[in-house]
């Protein structure tokens, strides 16, 4: 089997390509990623001499580029994780969240189709999406794969016109599709813009942390791993036409979760207790800052058997361990020397 992942040198497209090239050696993993801002190569060093990997540089939007590798390499498969993924950037330059994630979304579709049209068969396409296009919750309930689409950000907006394209092309052209809707990722490799590394960062050097508002926002929090493992399940058992909710039920406010984090730190850095909390600064909120998400993940686990294997403590204490131990990745990332890199 040949599969094509898309956004493979970011966060979670890491974590999955790892998952894949290690688990299924007999499989051929060939990973498409433009390198924006938001990729990077170091994320996968481990894998990256690996027989069953391949690296392709290329922009999911350009039709020829997606044409001639599904002409190379005959995919079976493709796994779709690039996107523009920060909000606070979609709020700067909405557009730039329309071209990747609606126009690139749709040409890899059209290609695909394209080339399994007739043959549909055995073939999968995987669309990687948000909790954040069901909306805002207030503070009770949670979002069930029938809760009604309602973004609210240019962001979560772009995410869900994707994800209808996604399951138009089922219903109008039969192409084999499936899709899930994960909650708010943390762990290793993640771009310091997001709060988890952003806030860590910031403890580490003793700089401000910048709490939006009133830090009562409310996330659910999951373990990147765990999400990978989620893909993998959904990639193989997954029934075509189908949406598949992902969720660490571990909900935090931002201010708590800072809280923690800071506690974890000082303990991590050596520092007197309380210590990193003294840094905490409350800044202007971001313009429709959803108050609340939270996701009912009963739909995985009871069709699929699937659950968050770590516990939050374990996992933030291992997501702190990881940035104090690779100041290496996190000066490269900050400076942007990753970005001149030899491909
Ligand atoms: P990320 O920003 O860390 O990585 C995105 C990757 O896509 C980067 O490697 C980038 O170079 C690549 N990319 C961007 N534009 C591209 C283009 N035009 N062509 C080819 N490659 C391009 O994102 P992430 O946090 O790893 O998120 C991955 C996916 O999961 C996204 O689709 C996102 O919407 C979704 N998601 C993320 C989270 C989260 O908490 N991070 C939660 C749920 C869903
Ligand atoms: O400096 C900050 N201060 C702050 O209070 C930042 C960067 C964020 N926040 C708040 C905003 C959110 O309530 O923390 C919360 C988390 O913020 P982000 O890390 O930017 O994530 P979020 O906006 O929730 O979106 C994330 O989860 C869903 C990912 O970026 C998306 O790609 C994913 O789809």
């Amino acid at each position: 089997m040949t599969i094509l992942i898309t956004g493979g040198a970011g966060f979670i497209g890491s974590h999955v390509v790892r998952l894949f090239v290690r688990k299924y050696p007999q499989y051929r993993i060939v990973n498409l990623d433009a390198l924006t801002y938001a990729g990077n190569l170091a994320n996968l060093r481990d894998v990256e001499q690996a027989d069953n990997y391949i690296f392709e540089r290329g922009d999911i939007r350009q039709q020829d580029i997606v044409s001639a590798l599904f002409q190379q390499y005959n995919f079976d498969g493709v796994i779709h994780l690039a996107a523009e993924s920060h909000v606070d950037r979609s709020i700067a330059n909405p557009l730039a969240f329309v071209e990747t994630n609606v126009l690139g979304t749709v040409n890899l579709l059209n290609v695909a189709r394209q080339f399994w049209g007739n043959e549909p068969a055995g073939k999968r396409f995987y669309h990687i999406s948000t909790d954040e296009v069901y909306g805002s919750l207030g503070e009770e309930g949670f979002f069930t794969e029938e809760t009604p689409y309602d973004p609210r950000s240019p962001y979560s907006a772009s995410k869900a016109s994707s994800d209808h394209f996604v399951r138009a092309y089922f219903h109008t052209f039969g192409l084999p599709v499936v899709l899930s809707n994960c909650s708010n990722n943390y762990g290793p490799c993640q771009f310091p813009e997001k709060l988890i590394p952003l806030m860590i960062n910031n403890i580490r050097e003793n700089k401000p942390l910048p709490v939006y508002g009133e830090g009562k926002n409310t996330r659910d929090w999951l373990w990147v791993a765990d999400h990978a493992a989620a893909i993998d399940l959904i990639f193989h058992q997954g029934k075509a036409g189908e949406t598949y909710n992902i969720g660490g039920n571990n909900e935090w406010k931002n201010l708590d979760l800072v809280e923690k984090l800071c506690d974890i730190m000082d303990d991590l850095l050596g520092r007197p207790a309380g210590a990193s909390r003294q840094l905490i600064t409350f800044v202007k909120d971001r313009p429709g800052h959803d108050l609340r998400y939270a996701i009912d993940a009963s739909k995985i686990r009871r069709e699929l058997g699937w659950e968050p294997t770590i516990q939050f403590e374990e996992g933030f204490r291992q997501t702190a361990q990881w940035y104090i131990d690779n100041t290496e990745w996190l000066k490269q990332v900050l400076s942007g020397d990753y970005q001149k890199r030899d491909v």
